[in-house]
């Protein structure tokens, strides 16, 4: 079976976006596949992935969907994509599955649409500042047990935990809500990773016939 990763739309799919962080912190050797996104139930998508939905990785006779299961596939090749030590592993996957499971309010009032600086100030409602809230929470509390380190959540190792939480940071900068200092800078620290900043540069060469009117047209 080949090696190959299918993805959505990288300017609009963030779960796409946390399976090729994942992929990629890995170091698995897989064929990208980006596939056009017609803003759900894709034709194309169904095509490629059994569950209908992107990421879905076909590796070594492996097939993984649902990103958090991408995390673990990924974390048995290379381990250090949770942290190693039993309580702080155990906080990494709790953020990780807290954040795969939930904050359906920010999804659905901030869809991830990278490169459009005028969605500043959109898409505050009491319940994404709600989700906001407590993101801003788990980040603080994470940082200050298990980040000193460096300027990720446990520190300099760019981790799964942060890769679950890289489209937030991708919304929070799009929309610009108030933040706190620690949720900032680590907002800033997200996007400066290497890995980020080579996303935003796909996102930025992909076609403007793959632009979707309803996320285009916000502001
Ligand atoms: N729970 C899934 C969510 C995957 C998902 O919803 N992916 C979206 C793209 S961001 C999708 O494939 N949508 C189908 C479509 O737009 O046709 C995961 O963790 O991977």
């Amino acid at each position: 079976m080949a090696a190959r990763l299918y993805l959505g739309t990288a300017r609009y799919s963030s779960w796409s976006l946390r399976g090729w962080l994942l992929v990629r912190l890995a170091g698995l050797n897989v064929e990208e596949i980006f596939v056009k996104l017609a803003g759900g139930h894709s034709l194309e998508v169904k095509q490629v992935s059994p569950s209908g939905l992107v990421p879905f990785l076909e590796h070594d006779g492996a097939q993984v969907w649902e990103s958090l299961a991408i995390a673990e596939y990924c974390a048995d090749i290379n381990p250090s994509l949770w942290p190693s030590e039993r309580i702080a592993k155990a906080r990494a996957r709790s953020i990780a599955a807290e954040m795969h499971a939930g904050f359906r309010a920010l999804r659905l009032a901030m869809p991830m649409v990278l490169g459009r600086p005028d969605y500043a100030g959109l898409g505050q409602t009491p319940e994404s500042l709600g989700d906001i809230a407590r993101i801003e929470a788990l980040w603080t509390q994470t940082r200050k047990e298990f980040g000193a380190g460096g300027a990720y959540l446990f520190g300099a190792n760019f981790n799964a935990a942060d890769a679950m939480y890289a489209p937030v940071v991708a919304r929070l900068l799009t929309y610009a809500p108030p933040l706190s200092a620690v949720a900032k800078a680590y907002c800033e620290a997200v996007r400066a990773h290497p890995l980020v900043v080579e996303w935003y540069d796909i996102a930025a060469k992909e076609p403007q016939s793959w632009h979707l009117e309803k996320y285009e047209s916000l502001a």
